[in-house]
């Protein structure tokens, strides 16, 4: 059976889990292409993306491009991807035959809950709803932007109290608004099903949670952990509200072995 989405980007990408998360749930069926961010310098960005050996990488040499964010050597990008995807990043899905390209993890999520929308609806049942969940989304996206430039950071050796100071407030601000809401619904954030403004809220605390593996930086410069034990403490709720969704089956196949994988760092 043909996959009615496949999505290439490096692996494990917590991003990637908004669409895995929600096509369980939908029984919507996904083809994944990638392999580990080191090995993606080597690999053709295309709709037929591919490992590309010394040949290859001659044949294709016309498609280098600079790296922007995450990548720190060349990539090789065929035009026909910048036609599909012009911010030219991953997670990048297609539709099954090439000719639509779907950008952001967020929207690629959503592709996949308006595919499965038959079998289970994870947006909102009118207008309203479904608006409302486009906030959290749009909100998780701001505060997902904040989270990569603050990992980048430290995967770059890189934390200074200024920017510390900077995703410390945007965490804070936008727990007390995800706390708020929790304490509102007393079940899921946008009301009481799970929506994709659970899953999308999770696949972006997937990248923050890889803080651990940067403790001694953090330390080195007397900073502590954002999202460590003393935001636990602050916000009880919404930390809780995270550990049910890690053990909730349809996110326990990815979250489970990613978390774990990141234990012995925290
Ligand atoms: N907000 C985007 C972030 C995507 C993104 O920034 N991807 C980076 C890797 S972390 C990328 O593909 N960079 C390609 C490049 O540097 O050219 C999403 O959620 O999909």
């Amino acid at each position: 059976m043909t996959a009615a989405l496949r999505i290439f980007s490096y692996l494990p990408n917590p991003r990637i889990f908004k669409a895995t998360v929600a096509a369980r749930l939908t029984s919507v069926e996904l083809e994944i292409r990638g392999a580990a961010g080191t090995e993606l310098p080597a690999w053709l960005w295309d709709f037929d993306a591919k490992p590309l050996d010394a040949s290859g990488r001659a044949q294709y040499a016309h498609a280098i491009r600079a790296s922007r964010t995450g990548f720190t050597t060349p990539l090789f990008k065929t035009d026909a991807f910048l036609a599909a995807h012009p911010f030219g990043t991953v997670p990048a899905a297609f539709s099954p035959d090439g000719a639509v390209g779907i950008s952001e993890s967020n929207s690629i999520m959503r592709a996949v809950a308006r595919l499965g929308r038959r079998r289970r609806d994870l947006y909102g049942a009118d207008a309203y709803l479904e608006s409302r969940v486009d906030g959290f989304l749009d909100a998780t996206l701001l505060f997902g932007r904040d989270v990569q430039v603050y990992i980048l950071g430290l995967r770059a050796g890189q934390v200074s109290a200024e920017s510390h100071r900077a995703m410390s407030s945007a965490f804070h601000a936008f727990f007390t608004a995800l706390q708020s809401a929790l304490t509102g619904t007393k079940a899921y954030l946008a009301g009481p099903e799970l929506t994709l403004a659970d899953i999308s809220f999770m696949g972006e605390m997937g990248l923050l949670f890889t803080e651990a593996r940067h403790l001694a930086l953090l330390e080195q410069h007397g900073l502590e952990a954002i999202a460590g034990r003393s935001a636990r403490e602050v916000f009880p709720e919404v930390f809780a509200h995270v550990d049910s969704l890690v053990g909730h089956e349809a996110f326990a196949p990815d979250f489970g072995p990613y978390l774990r994988a990141l234990e012995p760092a925290a």
